[in-house]
């Protein structure tokens, strides 16, 4: 029988992951690119090739959008865990749906609840403003990934201009959307340890946009093996390259790994989009981009074939090495 209490349901659960923070962390800049700059196609290219990650600026969408999202997120968080759990279809939707402390299939867990949906089909026994604030959250940040996809095809040079956002504007294109709750976990303070809100991961789709309030925890691993936090900034979106995009670009833009740890005195809360192609969709290097002799990193898969694979993968996992040529 599982026990009810007024506690959110991640802090029924025992501390199961502990680390120490790492030590001396230098600063590293976490490149910045200014959608209303004439230099936001260069600014795009250079983060992607060298972080894969960036915050984006001046992307002229209205703070009132985010800020109904976030209203309904947290109501939906606020309610008592049976009718969390029977959002997004219950267990019988899974991975999809409210999910709390457990993610994967294979036993990775975190100080977290979340609900996950797919933007197809966002759950019809939400309440009629949430799935609202839902459907217009996920009509813009679809159309924000695309400017920035077609912004990276003109930076990288590439022809028609849409060869990577077309990925995501097919209506079969697999777009999710996860709405994320870390709460305050006090004892990390106490302890002096880190707790792991979301284990370290590479995300498998192309693009992901992330967005939070003003809590610290994301954090992305530099190029030297280090983990650098990543300020908050609610104004602001965080862009990360997917997988899919790593093998697009035959590696030249990197798919980050990233993680989020735990707050010990602030909930987080934030909303992740992830544009994925349609499942047929054939995922290879784009032959515009390969110089002369250049060869394909990786041999060719639908993105059907790598969702599966990847869903049965731990979160820790390189995905991508399963798809290198050897
Ligand atoms: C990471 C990106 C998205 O959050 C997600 C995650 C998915 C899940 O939570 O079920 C995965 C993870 C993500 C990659 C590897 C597999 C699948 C958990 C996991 C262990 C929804 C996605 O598409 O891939």
């Amino acid at each position: 029988m599982v026990a009810i209490t007024n506690l959110p349901a991640v802090e029924q659960l025992p501390i199961t992951k502990l680390h120490r923070p790492i030590a001396g962390h230098f600063e590293v800049c976490i490149p910045v690119v200014d959608l209303s700059s004439p230099a936001a196609a260069a600014q795009l290219v250079a983060a992607c090739e060298e972080f894969g990650f960036f915050k984006l600026i001046n992307h002229n969408i209205s703070s009132e959008l985010m800020d109904k999202l976030d209203a309904e997120a947290v109501k939906f968080f606020s309610l008592p865990i049976w009718k969390k759990v029977a959002a997004g279809g219950g267990a019988a939707a899974a991975p999809f749906g409210y999910g709390s402390r457990k993610i994967g299939a294979l036993g990775d867990v975190g100080w977290i609840e979340y609900l996950l949906l797919q933007a197809s089909s966002v759950d019809p026994s939400l309440s009629s403003s949430f799935r609202s604030a839902l459907n217009d959250y996920i009509s813009t940040i679809k159309n924000l990934s695309c400017e920035l996809l077609e912004l990276m095809a003109e930076g990288l040079r590439l022809q028609p201009k849409n060869i990577l956002s077309k990925l995501l504007m097919d209506e079969e294109s697999d777009l999710i959307l996860r709405l994320n709750h870390y709460p305050p976990c006090p004892s990390s303070q106490q302890l002096n340890i880190s707790v792991t809100g979301f284990g370290e991961h590479t995300d498998p789709q192309v693009i992901s946009v992330l967005r939070s309030n003003n809590t610290s925890g994301l954090q992305i691993l530099h190029r030297d093996g280090r983990w650098v936090p990543v300020p908050p900034d609610q104004t602001s979106f965080f862009v990360n390259v997917g997988d899919s995009l790593q093998v697009l670009t035959n590696g030249r833009f990197r798919s980050v790994k990233h993680r989020v740890l735990a707050n010990s005195l602030q909930s987080r809360l934030g909303g992740d989009f992830f544009g994925g192609p349609p499942l047929k969709e054939r995922v290879a290097p784009l032959p515009l981009l390969m110089e002369e002799g250049e060869e394909s990193l990786y041999r060719e898969f639908t993105w059907c074939e790598y969702k599966t694979t990847a869903y049965k993968t731990k979160l820790v996992d390189d995905r991508l090495v399963l798809f290198e040529k050897r």
